[in-house]
């Protein structure tokens, strides 16, 4: 099933719909252009990537396995800071260049390959690592050749992480436009990482110079409170072509982004469970909607969340409280409009 957990807030908006309504979410076209990749493995695989990891003698520390453990019982955050707590364990199980392969895709098939699939089209994100078992190179050439053999259906976003130095940022940008020299099936470069880390000075005219490779920018901004109005600015400076969250944006960084109609990825389901909204009825996607402003419905770390795209559908669909109560014309605009927020060329 792709369906996640029965009791997390898109369990029970699905539940709340009727089977028409159902039909109606698994039948829309929809693009999902927000997904972590270590973010996303689907239970059953990663469990299946720590018996290999054992298998192969890999050693199981006391991190591994409380982090494993939380995952499968299921995650209950009382912040965002504790959420990345959870990436150690499940980056022990992906060091190595088949369980990378292996993860990946597990991952786009849980997107791609579900009948009906949740998506048509996904941009899968990920952070470059170098383990002893593998350069960042060939971390980012394995996922590209499980991205490439869907044929289209997916692309690459490469996500620098704010907690790395300058130099790693450069580096990795740099990779960025060289595969897409190549040819890879990468379209963009995302930041991400712990939103309280990291000094966005540097950062943003690497990120801007995506741009000159023909890479578009997705920035992680504004995601919690203490991302001040210096923090967001500068990030805007980049120019974004979509902004990941954008949930604390002060009254003259939303004046930009409603100017410059950049599109907003919706994480229902991520904001409520971190808590940087204090319920879904107060997300600001009602606002943002409001204002007619672009966004894009989207599921962030379904591993951690079980949450699925089916399900943060069903939290734009059932009525309140269980959801946001929008009529299915509006649903479907909202999935229409979001498919036109992807960073692929016309001419692909
Ligand atoms: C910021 C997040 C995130 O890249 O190793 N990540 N960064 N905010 C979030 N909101 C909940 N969720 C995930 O996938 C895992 C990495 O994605 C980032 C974190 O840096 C995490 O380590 P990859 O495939």
């Amino acid at each position: 099933s792709v369906l996640g957990a029965p009791d997390n807030p898109g369990g029970l908006a699905w539940r709340a719909l009727s089977s028409a309504q159902q039909e109606f979410i698994k039948a829309l076209p929809k693009a999902e252009v927000h997904a972590h990749l270590n973010g996303c493995i689907p239970l059953a695989c990663l469990q299946e990537l720590a018996r290999d990891h054992a298998f192969n003698g890999g050693s199981m520390t006391a991190e591994v396995q409380r982090g494993l453990a939380v995952l499968e019982t299921g995650v209950v955050l009382s912040e965002i800071s504790d959420f990345f707590g959870l990436f150690p364990a499940i980056y022990a199980l992906t060091s190595t260049p088949p369980a990378v392969k292996k993860a990946t895709q597990a991952v786009l098939a849980s997107f791609l390959s579900t009948s009906p699939p949740q998506c048509q089209y996904i941009e899968l994100r990920t952070t470059p690592r170098k383990t002893p078992h593998m350069t960042a190179e060939e971390y980012l050439s394995t996922v590209l050749d499980v991205i490439e053999s869907f044929e289209g259906r997916a692309a690459l976003i490469l996500s620098v992480d704010r907690r790395m130095s300058v130099d790693d940022v450069s580096r990795y940008v740099e990779l960025a436009k060289t595969l897409k020299r190549e040819g890879r099936a990468i379209v963009g470069v995302d930041l991400c990482g712990d939103p309280l880390t990291g000094n966005m000075e540097d950062f943003a005219p690497i990120l801007a110079s995506v741009h000159d490779a023909g890479l578009k920018l997705t920035l992680h901004i504004a995601e919690t409170p203490q991302n001040d109005e210096p923090d967001t600015l500068t990030l805007l400076s980049a120019k974004p072509d979509r902004l990941g969250h954008a949930t604390f944006l002060t009254p003259a960084a939303q004046a930009i982004v409603r100017r410059e109609k950049i599109p907003v990825e919706i994480c229902l389901t991520s904001n409520v469970l971190c808590k940087t909204v204090p319920s879904l009825q107060d997300h600001h996607i009602s606002d943002l909607l409001l204002h007619q402003h672009p966004v894009v419905i989207c599921t962030d770390d379904t591993l951690p969340f079980r949450n699925s795209l089916f399900e943060e559908y069903a939290l734009l669909l059932a009525p309140p409280p269980l959801g946001l109560g929008f009529a299915e014309v509006e649903v479907e605009r909202i999935a229409r409009e979001g498919m036109g927020t992807t960073f692929r060329s016309t001419k692909d």
